[in-house]
């Protein structure tokens, strides 16, 4: 370290990406200081990660409950007066406050890193002030996170127009609400919402969830159709307008002006990075905002690291805590590098959520030509299936995809609701390429997933392994099914279907 220095590192923000590459820094042997101004776990159990995983579960429950309401030996239940806001109070009162008691816990008492409370101050690269206290570190780490990008439009600024940020402090239920940008956020937000009886219209400039298998779209959207949620793309957004507050969005699609009245905006349209801090020192930042580090995550500035959304995407939180980890290695002395290779990616979509890693369907055709299908289920789907029916000619249909105890409810209570689960295998290397699930707690698997798509995993070789009957995701059963062909053909031809959303 050097006599001068009293920290190895400091680590500027304490969010995911910073307690955790604190953690891992403090395992190494090493000595890390984390500077912290408000809670340490950042977004994540304020707003983000955590609150969306509480939030979905009430919507969940809320879809679930007007599904099942009245069917079978389920009692009646008036869902007329149920509330967002009052779900995000619970959140609010309970969530928030133990989840930051467990991060500080965790951190200073259980693993033992220090913390320096309060807004930081960068000196220098060496030299951060915490009220009026002076430390000094050989390294120094950002990891200040991200927020909301915001569109330059007229009303952006109008009471009633919110980001996710906001989402956790509302105090009363919109009664329409517009999404403005279609990506993970905007979609997840739209399933969360619409089970409170809110009215949500999604707008999004280009395509929703754009990188995503069409099928699993197609699947998201049709089912949006059905909840009465409802999607334009190529809508370009012009204006918020109100008196006061929000009253609607105008928006223009096709060269025609279009008004959506509502009393409440959501704003989704991507993160821009919070690198305004390391300016100062140097660092080089890129378009989007973003602080531009190496594969060990160092900037350009020796012995300064960013980690975490503030390097940019992707924004996913296992990125962050990785770029955590590896910082905390190259600082420790090793030459680490992140491994962007299979990053999963997930959307909750009450009371489903949807998750995926590799290549789509699409991408697959182009790399490898014609590739294998394995997935239920497929071809045609009933027009309007009803609850508690049986329809017959659509056996393909039938297959239940189901997790924890949902969704093979679903299949009886809404047939093609439940779920759709897709692996792609390239014929030739018998290796999965991409697989996709819309369903009900797949993401567990995915994260297994994500390595056996990294290391080749082949149709045999799953084949081979254990399932646990019956579960989210169905790739080991189905891929044993199949796997015995010599010449791999997965199943018979299976219908391609248009998007039918
Ligand atoms: C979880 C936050 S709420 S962290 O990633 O564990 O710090």
């Amino acid at each position: 370290m050097g006599p001068q220095y009293e920290y190895d590192a400091i680590w500027f923000g304490g969010g995911a990406a910073g307690r955790f590459g604190a953690a891992f820094h403090k395992a190494l042997g090493g000595k890390p200081l984390i500077v912290e101004e408000h809670h340490l776990g950042g977004e994540c159990h304020v707003c983000r990660c955590a609150f969306e995983n509480f939030f979905s579960d009430q919507a969940s429950m809320a879809e679930l409950m007007r599904l099942y309401s009245g069917k079978s030996w389920y009692p009646k239940i008036d869902l007329s007066n149920i509330s967002a806001a009052k779900a995000a109070e619970l959140y609010r009162e309970v969530g928030q406050r133990a989840f930051a008691d467990t991060m500080k816990h965790q951190t200073e008492k259980q693993l033992g890193v220090e913390v320096a409370w309060g807004k930081g101050n960068i000196i220098d690269k060496n030299i951060v002030e915490v009220n009026g206290k002076i430390y000094k570190g050989k390294n120094l780490v950002i990891g200040t996170g991200s927020r909301p990008t915001m569109p330059n439009i007229l009303g952006i600024n109008l009471p009633g127009v919110m980001t996710y940020i906001d989402h956790p402090e509302m105090r009363k239920d919109p009664k329409k609400m517009v999404i403005i940008g279609g990506g993970k956020i905007g979609i997840g937000k739209a399933a969360m919402f619409a089970p409170f009886n809110i009215e949500v219209t999604v707008l999004e400039k280009y395509t929703c969830l754009p990188k995503w298998d069409r099928d699993i779209r197609n699947f998201i959207f049709r089912d949006f159709k059905r909840r009465g949620i409802k999607i334009y793309e190529g809508i370009d957004v012009k204006e918020i307008k109100g008196k006061g507050k929000v009253e609607s969005v105008v928006a223009e699609l096709d060269g025609e002006i279009m008004e959506f009245p509502c009393d409440a905006v959501m704003v989704s349209i991507g993160l821009t990075p919070n690198s305004e801090p390391a300016i100062p020192l140097g660092v080089k930042i890129g378009k989007g905002n973003e602080i531009i580090i190496d594969e060990g995550c160092r900037t350009n500035v020796p012995g300064v690291y960013a980690i975490g959304d503030a390097a940019g995407p992707p924004y996913f939180m296992a990125i962050a805590r990785k770029r955590g980890m590896i910082a905390a290695k190259n600082i420790a002395g090793e030459d680490a590098k992140m491994d962007y290779s299979f990053v999963p990616d997930h959307i909750y979509i009450p009371p489903l959520e949807a998750t995926c890693v590799g290549l789509t369907e699409a991408e697959a055709r182009e790399k490898y030509g014609d590739v294998v299908l394995i997935q239920v289920p497929w071809g045609p789907k009933p027009e309007d299936p009803k609850p508690e029916e049986y329809y017959p000619g659509f056996e393909n249909q039938g297959l239940p995809v189901c997790g924890r105890m949902h969704t093979l409810n679903l299949l009886f209570y809404g047939q093609n609701r439940n779920g759709l689960v897709k692996a792609i295998v390239d014929p030739k290397s018998r290796k999965y390429v991409g697989f996709h699930s819309v369903g009900d707690g797949a993401k567990t698997a995915f994260q297994y997933l994500s390595y056996l798509l990294k290391i080749g995993w082949t149709v045999d070789q799953m084949a081979n392994l254990h399932e646990i009957f019956l579960n989210a995701e169905h790739f080991i059963q189905l891929s044993r099914l199949v796997a015995g062909q010599k010449e791999l053909k997965g199943f018979a031809a299976q219908v391609y279907l248009e998007d039918d959303f």
